[in-house]
């Protein structure tokens, strides 16, 4: 690090980012234990990725009534979502709504990005560095940096050579780009480029998708939430948060318990159809076999290739937007409001950049091995260095000096994505290890935050100061991690983000903990009643004074 600056601020605990995690992470720290906490976030308002994904036709996946806070019930029957898929602009409102009902602003900072963190083994404190200068100390550094907030921008020859605009979904501008009557290019098909794609294609003259990986995707079959349903959810509230606790992936539904072999396929084909006709990620549930047997798998990747060819008119487009080289799932699965009818629209083509790849950005455009595209705009729908970037983004480092990057340098490696080994007092809200984006990330955080929480509130009643990974307990977990991703086709699609596929040079190691969402709560209760199984906790006095030595809280 460079030269400190003495300490402006002492704090128990410093929360990094103030979306979802970082917000309920100071309320529960701040107002359930009564600790001082700062946030500090790089944005200038709350919202973590969706302060900064304002793209067109950016929404969730999820649906709005379980893509929130459960902790308090006054806030769940006090707020009213419009759309079954809530837009970037309702999550931020959403969100605000929440900052300003628990009264949470004035311990952020806004427009205040971290720099670095050290930590101070003989203080057994952190110290940590903004961009512009400020130095704050705390015994707890919370990273709620979220996955999914490093933007990937392909380093392609020439970007900065192009005449017209360019943006990444991912850091889009406050306001809206006016696309009409313009060429547009956009790069990526993952779920940003899905859900971008039709609503571009309405406004701009031309529209160009460069697709590197076709992709299954679902209809979302968005519309707004009628008065009535909207009641009935929250008089049932109670019942749907238990439920997508008790859920593989946070959702509040349950996976169909047979398998897609044991029906006949009259009956497998009808459940399909009402799965694709209901819409959404639910698609997933219709069997319970789908993510862990490649002949089941098969099934419904089949169904959605026939879907595919049956809505694209042109054949040679629509074979090249049918997915073959991976099962369906394995790669988050996106959905769509009419993804591949737009390619049946006159002013949509679609380039086929695995056949032929992009060379190089021109002044006037995209070039690719066979043709040149004329351009005034460019959106890069390329990603994220998803689940590490953000983390390895700051100059993290621990004790004798280890940086989180050379602990990292062959891929992430945590207990049970809530701490790394040699980084005490640390930890990652939904960090690598843990499912994450592998669920619905409302209910990972909550119980990460509340595991937390308790863990904090247990050791400040044993007297005890200091929590760390124990490294057997990483080796263990990151064993385990594995296993239960390799009991999964997750790891078969062989450019997926989970797997760091997407950025060149990163480690390939399977990030999320594919177990399941409720067997892993299960398992950090366990380890919380068996003392906090796994950690090493104690009670170090500053120098000069003898160290408490390994006492464990139960
Ligand atoms: O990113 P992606 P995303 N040259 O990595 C292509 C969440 N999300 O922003 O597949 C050319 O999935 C890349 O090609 P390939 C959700 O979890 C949530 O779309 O690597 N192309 C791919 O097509 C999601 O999964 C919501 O071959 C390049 C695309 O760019 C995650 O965010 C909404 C390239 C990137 O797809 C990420 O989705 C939207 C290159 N150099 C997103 N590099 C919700 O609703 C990459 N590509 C909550």
């Amino acid at each position: 690090m460079a030269k400190l600056q003495p300490a402006s601020e002492q704090l128990d605990a410093l929360v990094i980012g103030a979306g979802f995690a970082g917000l309920y992470q100071l309320h529960t720290l701040r107002d359930k234990l009564g600790l001082r906490v700062r946030v500090l976030e790089a944005g200038s308002g709350v919202g973590g990725t969706w302060y900064w994904n304002r793209y067109p036709g950016a929404r969730c996946d999820s649906e709005s009534y379980y893509y929130s806070f459960s902790f308090s019930d006054e806030l769940q029957q006090q707020w009213g979502w419009n759309e079954r898929y809530p837009e970037h602009g309702e999550i931020r409102r959403y969100l605000n709504f929440v900052a300003e009902k628990f009264d949470l602003r004035r311990d952020i900072r806004f427009d205040t990005r971290v720099t670095s963190a050290a930590f101070d083994d003989e203080a057994n404190l952190w110290h940590v560095e903004t961009e512009d200068g400020q130095r704050l100390s705390a015994r707890f550094l919370i990273t709620a940096v979220g996955c999914l907030s490093s933007a990937n921008i392909p380093k392609i020859p020439g970007l900065e050579s192009f005449r017209g605009e360019w943006y990444h979904t991912g850091r889009w501008p406050h306001e809206p780009v006016d696309f009409t009557g313009k060429r547009v290019g956009l790069i990526g098909t993952g779920s940003t480029g899905i859900q971008a794609t039709p609503v571009i294609a309405e406004q701009a003259a031309h529209l160009t998708v460069f697709q590197r990986t076709a992709n299954y995707s679902i209809p979302a079959r968005n519309g707004p939430v009628p008065e009535e349903e909207q009641r009935a959810i929250k008089a049932d509230y109670a019942a749907i948060r238990e439920l997508g606790r008790k859920s593989q992936n946070g959702h509040p539904f349950l996976v169909a318990p047979e398998s897609a072999l044991d029906v006949t396929p009259e009956e497998r084909l009808a459940r399909y159809e009402a799965a694709w006709e209901r819409g959404g990620l639910r698609f997933r549930a219709a069997f319970r076999d789908l993510l862990i047997d490649k002949a089941a798998n098969d099934t419904a990747s089949d169904f959605i290739r026939a879907k595919i060819r049956s809505i694209v008119k042109d054949p040679v487009t629509a074979e090249k937007l049918t997915p073959k080289d991976h099962p369906f799932a394995t790669k988050r699965p996106p959905i769509d409001s009419n993804y591949f009818e737009t390619f049946n629209r006159d002013n949509v083509s679609l380039v086929d950049i695995k056949a032929s790849p992009i060379i190089e950005i021109t002044p006037a455009g995209i070039r690719t091995q066979d043709a040149e595209y004329e351009l005034d705009i460019i959106v890069f729908a390329t990603g994220f260095d998803a689940m590490t970037g953000p983390l390895l983004s700051i100059d993290i480092r621990g004790q004798d000096g280890l940086t989180l990057r050379e602990s990292w340098a062959a891929g992430p490696r945590t207990y049970l994505g809530l701490q790394v080994a040699g980084f005490p007092n640390m930890f990652t809200i939904t960090g690598p290890g843990s499912p994450s984006v592998l669920t619905n990330m409302p209910v990972a955080i909550e119980q990460h935050v509340d595991w937390i929480t308790r863990c904090i509130q247990d050791m400040r009643d044993q007297g005890l100061t200091r929590i760390e990974a124990d490294p057997a307990a990483v080796e263990r977990w990151v064993a385990h991690a594995n296993d239960a991703a390799n009991a999964t086709l997750l790891p078969q699609a062989g450019s997926s983000w989970y797997l760091g596929a997407n950025v060149p040079g990163k480690p390939r190691v399977f990030m999320p903990y594919a177990g399941g969402m409720a067997n892993y709560a299960a398992i950090c209760e366990q380890v919380t009643a068996k003392g906090y199984e796994g950690f090493i906790l104690s009670a170090p006095k500053p120098v000069g004074q003898e160290a408490g030595q390994g006492a464990v809280v139960g």
